[in-house]
């Protein structure tokens, strides 16, 4: 069976949950279409969460990678169209504080998905979730963790489909948070899932 990496990342700023925790723990160990699913938890690190992503990249040899992130305040689901060279944002889990620095000094300005980014939309709503193609996933570890993917292919000459899509809160952070909308776990699981049987 084909193997297909799913991420999540750990809690940050002032997010106390993240949901994609829940999903990947949920998916994790499933075989949906012809892959097996692999979950793993990335930190929310500039100095880390890159190459924890390519370590695990280089130890499970996966034929895709699908990594989530929670988008708080986004209502639909949404699969990102490109990953930008450049870290920037609030402060992560460890105070490090980005200034728009190159993620890679010699890597190009953006980098397209690998994913079907826009089938997986297509399924969505046809499934009855809202989805939308995303074009920025903004400048913080989400696009440095697709970023690092891509770029991490490319450079290898590896063709494995690999990209980012952001979900909306949960109904559990949402209530924590307070102002977020959300969405229960329930359909956010269903949500990826059907993304995830696009590849
Ligand atoms: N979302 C953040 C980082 C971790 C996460 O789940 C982002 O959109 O960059």
């Amino acid at each position: 069976m084909k193997k297909l990496l799913l991420t999540g990342f750990e809690p940050f700023l002032n997010f106390p949950v993240n949901p994609t925790m829940k999903v990947v723990e949920e998916l994790s160990g499933e075989s949906i279409g012809e892959y097996e699913v692999i979950g793993k938890i990335l930190s929310v690190d500039f100095a880390k969460s890159g190459k924890e992503l390519i370590d695990i990249i280089e130890s499970v040899k996966p034929d895709a990678v699908v990594s989530l992130g929670l988008a708080g305040g986004r209502h639909k689901i949404t699969p990102e169209r490109i990953a930008v060279n450049s870290n920037d944002g609030e402060a992560d889990n460890s105070g490090r504080k980005p200034n728009g620095e190159a993620i890679f000094t010699d890597g190009e300005d953006g980098i397209f998905s690998t994913l079907p980014i826009r089938k997986m939309v297509e399924q969505l709503k046809e499934a009855g979730y809202p989805a939308a193609i995303s074009d920025t996933a903004g400048t913080y570890l989400c696009n440095n963790v697709m970023y690092h993917g891509l770029y991490h292919f490319k450079r290898k000459g590896i063709n494995v489909p690999s990209g980012f899509i952001h979900i909306p809160a949960s109904h559990e952070l949402a209530i924590k948070h307070g102002k977020v909308p959300s969405w229960s776990q329930k359909d956010l699981n269903e949500a990826v899932k059907l993304c995830l049987q696009c590849l």
